[in-house]
């Protein structure tokens, strides 16, 4: 019997088992403890030999229990040690790294090399009053660039989402109350109701402004010319076209050759081989007055960055569309250069 219960003990497999097993044969309510109690019913000699034997049996029984529940354990133990085992030569997973957005990238490249030119980064709101979007900058309510720039306008009467940076003109000239000179650049989103592959509806601009006493057209020439050769290196080609902002007289606009697929008729380059990247021109007698300057004593130039027209032209993007739609696989393969 006792040999039997020792073997039953040998072939157990968990400790869970185990377990059963000790409660079946010494438990509190076990075979072992039932004998026990059955034995004040035995005639003394009898009770005395039974009781040695069964005491014996429960000293086997116990010790071989304990044996077993450590050999589970080590048992246990072991597979736990195989199974954390770390295999050194696998192949690791390559993190993914996180970049900045092109965008980001050109931006902090144009500020940056604005910054070295002497232009403190100024900022404005992105709702903007229409004043200062527009009758500031000498865009009369009638004045047909109120349509060339199709406005996003908002609930509230007066205000619109800033069609340009140019706003932040007469803001910092406000700020620098007649102090001179005032040199800012302003970096920020812009809106207009527009959309094909050069034109989305959020773009941004950089606003650049000095003022200050005898600034005129060459200054803003050679101030541009640096700019674009520090942006886009020392060959690029420029190239100044006359144009019309109401504030600004004279007033320019800036294009650089293109890259993107050099004048073949690309989205970017059209059939000229040019990409326009800005407006400018000498700050409007009236716009230094409306930001608290006498145009008698200074004068200044400003000019408008669209950042985006940069960036297709620094990464060769032919579809502004795909730099915001922020597809993971388009964005990617921009982790270098630039
Ligand atoms: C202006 O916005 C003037 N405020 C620029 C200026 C500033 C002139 C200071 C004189 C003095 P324009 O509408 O041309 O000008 O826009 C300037 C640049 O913004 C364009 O050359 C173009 O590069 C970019 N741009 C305009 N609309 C969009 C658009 N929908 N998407 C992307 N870029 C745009």
């Amino acid at each position: 019997e006792l040999a039997r219960i020792l073997d039953e003990i040998e072939h157990v497999h968990d400790l869970r088992q185990l377990d059963a097993v000790r409660h079946q044969w010494v438990g509190r309510k076990g075979w072992l403890t039932e004998q026990m109690k059955a034995l004040s019913q035995l005639p003394p000699e009898e009770r005395r030999q039974r009781g040695q034997m069964l005491n014996q049996w429960r000293a086997a029984i116990v010790e071989k229990l304990e044996t077993k529940e450590a050999w589970l354990n080590e048992q246990a133990e072991r597979e736990r040690l195989v199974e954390e085992t770390l295999d050194m030569s696998w192949p690791g997973r390559v993190p993914e790294v996180g970049l900045l957005h092109p965008m980001t990238r050109v931006r902090r490249r144009i500020e940056d090399v604005l910054m070295r030119m002497g232009f403190s980064l100024a900022y404005g709101p992105q709702v903007e009053t229409e004043w200062y979007n527009f009758e500031a900058l000498n865009i009369l309510p009638d004045h047909p660039a109120r349509d060339m720039q199709d406005s996003f306008f908002v609930d509230i009467p007066h205000l619109v989402l800033r069609t340009h940076t140019s706003p932040v003109q007469i803001r910092s000239m406000q700020a620098h109350q007649g102090r001179l000179p005032v040199k800012i650049a302003a970096p920020g989103f812009t809106y207009r109701r527009d959309d094909d592959a050069t034109h989305v509806p959020m773009f941004q601009q950089v606003e650049g402004l000095l003022i200050d006493r005898g600034i005129g057209l060459a200054d803003l020439k050679g101030t541009l010319n640096l700019l674009a050769g520090a942006l886009f290196g020392e060959s690029i080609g420029t190239r100044f076209r006359s144009s019309y902002f109401p504030f600004t007289e004279p007033s320019v606009e800036m294009d650089v050759t293109c890259a993107v697929c050099g004048g073949e008729g690309c989205r970017v380059c059209k059939e000229t081989g040019w990409v326009e990247i800005l407006g400018a021109g000498v700050v409007h007698p009236q716009v230094l007055k409306n930001g608290g300057y006498d145009p008698a004593h200074v004068s200044g130039f400003a000019f408008g960055l669209g950042i985006e027209r940069v960036t297709m032209r620094i990464f060769g993007v032919d579809d502004l569309r795909l730099l915001y739609q922020n597809d993971l696989r388009y964005l990617a393969q921009f982790v270098s250069g630039g």
